[in-house]
């Protein structure tokens, strides 16, 4: 399918998907996030696809929601419509695994789109924050929820309250990206982490993700319970059988998803 503000890549079991608005450093209009989320869904059920890697430009993952379009909106228009938020719940559903590959800003809603895929890769050169502030507003797609639970309440709020950004080192140390690459290698790195996690069971990388998601939305003793129901589910596979015969036999599985 033809989109005017994403690319769409398929290889190698991967799906690469790339916000393409140079011109407004990518800000997410309602057409990005229609496109975006259509693709998603799409990768979703594309049996071709096992892994999903989002990423933006060398300058700009996002450089936030675009103001040009939403500047003139009354409460009412963006009440009524819900702004964002089927686009937003409809990423979140995906049930495959996504991976935000973040170069240069990833700000306002950038920073929560990175947010609602389930791990983040950053370049050197990438900056994270929330200066809805700024604008005179708050986020309005995670930034004072997610972000609280990756990085915590007093860096949650200092981003939130001075809409200061935070450069690649601050954002592993704290928790937001799982590793910081160099520049160049930001887009080969994740595609070689998506292209390993391609290789596992999807139904095991499906159950890794509805586990670890369980952790932020209900209690301890939940959520343990979940991870174990889901693991005892994982006996009814014949790849646990394949994955531990492997294991055994000393040689690399070969997964069916079945
Ligand atoms: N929206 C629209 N256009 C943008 C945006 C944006 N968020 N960011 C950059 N652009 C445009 C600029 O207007 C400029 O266009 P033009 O050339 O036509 O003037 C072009 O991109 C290049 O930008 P700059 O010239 O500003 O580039 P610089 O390198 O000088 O600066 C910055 C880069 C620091 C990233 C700067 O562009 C900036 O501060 N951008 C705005 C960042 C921001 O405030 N983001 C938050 C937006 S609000 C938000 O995300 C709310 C999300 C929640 C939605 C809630 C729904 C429920």
């Amino acid at each position: 399918m033809a989109y005017e503000t994403i690319i769409v890549e398929i290889e190698d079991e991967v799906a690469l998907i790339r916000l393409n608005r140079p011109e407004a450093l990518n800000a997410l209009n309602a057409t990005l996030l229609d496109e975006l989320s259509s693709a998603l869904s799409e990768a979703d059920r594309n049996d071709k696809v096992r892994c999903i890697v989002l990423t933006g430009s060398e300058k700009a993952f996002a450089a936030g929601a675009d103001i040009k379009e939403m500047s003139t909106k009354s409460f009412v228009e963006v009440y009524a419509a819900d702004l964002f938020g089927a686009q937003i719940e409809a990423i979140g559903r995906v049930r495959k695994p996504i991976i935000a590959a973040v170069s240069g800003y990833a700000l306002g809603g950038g920073c929560e789109l990175a947010m609602v895929c389930d791990f983040i890769i950053c370049a050197e050169n990438a900056k994270f924050g929330q200066p809805e502030i700024n604008l005179g507003v708050i986020a309005g797609i995670g930034g004072t929820q997610r972000l609280t639970r990756f990085v915590g309440k007093s860096k949650a709020m200092d981003m939130n309250l001075t809409g200061r950004f935070m450069d690649a080192t601050e954002a592993e140390r704290s928790g937001l990206v799982s590793r910081v690459v160099p520049t160049a290698k930001l887009i080969p790195e994740a595609l070689a982490t998506a292209r390993k996690i391609a290789d596992k069971s999807l139904i095991a990388t499906r159950a890794v993700k509805e586990a670890v998601n369980r952790a932020y939305e209900t209690t301890l003793h939940e959520g343990l319970l979940f991870e174990r129901r889901t693991f005892h589910s994982m006996f009814a596979t014949e790849d646990q059988k394949e994955g531990m015969a492997a294991f055994l036999e000393k040689r690399e599985a070969q997964f069916r998803d079945k």
